[in-house]
């Protein structure tokens, strides 16, 4: 069975952009794969956090892919510093890295920009992403588009240390949805839809209660032409807005034109508003049920050991190929 890895950080709440670019496709995948995933806290703390807060958001997002329907019979999911491998493996790879290639990564260029000095630790972040995927031989990483540069350094890295030191890691891919690879900001159709964006009206959290909703579809930025047409590069606001409408409904884009042929948005906007917030119900009910439970704890730390069992013989291939240890 195909191994597929990924991660999501525990920061701030998730959003529509999470939840249909991976936390969906996490999903899907475990019906035939052999599925880990985790919640990247060392991530997380490549910029500030709040120590409270951020053990309240690891368990946030914990409870929410068990919400969405990951499904801890078939899916590892654990807390990414409950395994030390993680942090292990990203040395290592360190020292097969470069400067060069991290600094265009464009992640990192956005979030130092203008600043003369920029956290170590968020200059290291896509080699410490590679280590989480290189460590359980992982063939398949569902992500979000924004991601790509990252999956590719890791394909770089994976593949410059078989080349230098003999088969050591499997070589990974990423997998991109074709709807939900990119959700835009409702006020800015330009930019990705974001946690850390100013304006709350941008994105739409998996939680978030019905008169939000309303108000950040209804207020979501369009165009003045009044027609809805899937066309990204003339209309992203719409098109935006109809990706939405398709992840979340058994109708293509096709079908949602045919359907609002001759009406304005509207009408296409109310009737979106529903169907998020039908989608996003019983997503918020199972969130509720589980979040406080002692089970949720108990899932993270047998997530934990089951990762950690495969991750040692990996880490260990490496280290002997590399010639450290005795
Ligand atoms: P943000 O920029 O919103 O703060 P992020 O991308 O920094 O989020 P994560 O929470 O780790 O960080 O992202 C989790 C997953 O969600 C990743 O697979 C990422 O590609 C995906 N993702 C994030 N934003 C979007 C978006 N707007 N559209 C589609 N996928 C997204
Ligand atoms: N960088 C990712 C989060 C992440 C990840 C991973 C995703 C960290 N490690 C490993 C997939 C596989 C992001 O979404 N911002």
């Amino acid at each position: 069975m195909n191994r597929v890895f990924s991660g999501v950080q525990p920061t701030g709440n998730i959003h529509l952009g999470n939840y249909l670019g991976a936390l969906k496709q996490f999903v899907e995948l475990q019906e035939d794969h052999d599925c880990i995933y985790c919640i990247v806290d060392l991530h997380a703390i490549t910029v500030a956090q709040d120590p409270k807060e951020l053990r309240e958001s690891i368990l946030d997002v914990a409870a929410l892919y068990l919400a969405v329907g990951v499904d801890p019979k078939k899916s590892i999911v654990f807390v990414q510093s409950s395994v030390s491998g993680h942090s292990e493996l990203g040395w290592l790879l360190t020292c097969s890295s470069y400067t060069g290639e991290l600094s265009r990564m464009t992640q990192f260029k956005d979030k130092g920009k203008g600043k003369e000095s920029v956290p170590t630790g968020l200059f290291m972040y896509p080699v410490l992403m590679a280590a989480d995927i290189l460590l359980y031989d992982t063939n398949v990483v569902p992500v979000g588009i924004d991601q790509k540069q990252h999956i590719e350094l890791t394909r770089d890295l994976c593949n410059r240390i078989n080349n230098k030191y003999g088969d050591t890691f499997v070589l990974p891919e990423g997998r991109y949805l074709k709807e939900g690879a990119k959700i835009m900001a409702l006020d800015d159709p330009t930019k990705k839809m974001s946690k850390s964006a100013e304006n709350p009206l941008s994105r739409i959290s998996l939680l978030d209660d019905e008169s939000k909703i309303k108000k950040a579809i209804m207020k979501a930025t369009t165009d003045s032409e009044g027609v809805i047409k899937f066309d990204m590069e003339k209309k992203p606001g719409i098109s935006n807005l109809m990706n939405i409408y398709v992840s979340f409904s058994d109708l293509s884009i096709e079908d949602i034109e045919k359907k609002y042929e001759g009406k304005g948005y509207g009408d296409f906007k109310k009737d979106l508003v529903t169907i998020v917030v039908d989608g996003l119900a019983p997503i918020k009910k199972r969130f509720e049920e589980i979040r406080h439970s002692d089970e949720l704890i108990e899932i993270l730390r047998d997530g934990a050991n089951r990762a950690n069992e495969i991750a040692v013989p990996v880490l260990e291939r490496f280290k002997n190929n590399l010639g450290v240890g005795i």
